[in-house]
């Protein structure tokens, strides 16, 4: 990096004042805010978002029903599930009803890291997270692992959905019994389920009540298409996996959230083709493997890298089958397209 030079005091005052400036902008009101005068707006009211698209969000009001909202542009950040409050329009003449003002402190969130925008927040406020994989497009640990990884970081407990069992055959059968039954001895609850026949449907509805929960996983698992199962009065869209490339397409463009009868709500979430891990220290990936956890203090060496260290507790236990090497070669994968994109970044940096 450049050395960087001194400021003069005149320098130093200018970028001060520039600043100020660009934050005084900031503050004020949007144009249409011009007549968003007080008496235009009703009571301050308590809300929830259902979803956010772009300026936009619909808000649930405390009939229960969804509505359209504009967002200050001093509300901050807005995610489905937050906690808001806004206040409607004493006279619209758009479809908009209201004007959302402010956010409450999140309790939870999930986030995605995105090429473009970095960390996103998926969903807030939530407190299961449903991990959906499927044979199709491509059942694998290393995918699952991804989500876990992300989950364990959080105070959430996450359950596992092997959808689509319907297409379980000869040739297939082995894997979905050997990955149910690796995650299960690592102490995760897994349900296979098909959204297609709706069958396991009734299981997961029993671990919905009275929770937000929010689904997520890669594009084409079945989310959308489990939300439909156990809401059919929703019909969300679905989409084919286009069966060439086995990649998910995506559809669902934003989270949003359904309020279930007997209590709960649950959040079907956009998919995404690869949930990437550069966020995350190579610590915290190591904390997602919480099978490897009892024997990390155990290794010979305090900064023992669990690799070919001499006198690994971990790669004892591997080799004594108390740990699964297929999550150690998966714990390896990850950790190897976190240091691949961090060296790509840095040559990047030094050119
Ligand atoms: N065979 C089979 N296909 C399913 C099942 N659930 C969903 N699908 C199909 O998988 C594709 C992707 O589903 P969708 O719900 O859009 O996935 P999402 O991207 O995770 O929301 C669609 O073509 C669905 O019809 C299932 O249980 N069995
Ligand atoms: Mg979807
Ligand atoms: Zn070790």
């Amino acid at each position: 990096m450049a050395k960087q030079k001194k400021l003069s005091h005149s320098q130093s005052r200018r970028i001060r004042d520039n600043h100020n400036k660009r934050i005084a902008k900031a503050k004020k009101p949007q144009e249409d805010d011009d007549f968003l005068e007080d008496n235009l707006l009703g009571p301050q009211t308590f809300g929830q978002v259902i979803t956010r698209y772009g300026q936009h969000a619909d808000v649930e009001n405390p009939a229960g029903e969804n509505v359209k909202c504009h967002i200050r542009r001093t509300a901050g950040s807005l995610v489905c599930g937050d906690k808001v409050i806004w206040r409607p329009y004493n006279q619209s003449d758009s479809d908009f009803a209201g004007i959302i003002e402010a956010v409450e402190p999140r309790e939870s969130e999930f986030v995605r890291p995105d090429f473009y925008d970095g960390l996103k927040p998926v969903a807030a406020n939530i407190d299961q997270i449903l991990i959906v994989a499927a044979l199709l497009p491509d059942l694998a640990p290393n995918i699952i692992d991804r989500y876990l990884i992300a989950v364990e970081q959080l105070d959430i407990t996450p359950v596992l959905l092997i959808n689509k069992l319907d297409l379980i055959d000869d040739t297939n059968r082995e894997l979905v019994a050997d990955i149910q039954h690796m995650y299960e001895s690592i102490g995760y609850k897994v349900v296979v389920l098909s959204a297609k026949l709706e069958q396991g449907i009734e299981q997961i509805k029993s671990l919905l009540v009275d929770k937000t929960s929010v689904f997520v996983g890669q594009s084409g698992v079945g989310k959308s298409s489990i939300v439909n199962a156990i809401l059919p009065s929703v019909d969300i869209e679905t989409k084919q996996v286009s069966d060439n490339s086995r990649l998910g397409v995506h559809t669902t463009t934003a989270s949003r959230l359904y309020r279930l009868e007997n209590g709960g709500s649950i959040i079907d979430s956009p998919g995404v083709r690869e949930f990437a891990m550069w966020h995350l220290e190579n610590e915290q990936i190591l904390h997602g493997f919480v099978e490897f956890r009892p024997y990390l203090h155990q290794c010979k060496f305090r900064d023992c890298k669990h690799q070919k260290d001499p006198g690994c507790a971990l790669q004892k236990a591997i080799a004594d089958g108390l740990v699964s090497d297929t999550r150690y070669q998966s714990y390896l994968k990850i950790l190897q397209t976190v240091t691949d994109i961090t060296l790509r970044h840095q040559s990047k940096e030094s050119k």
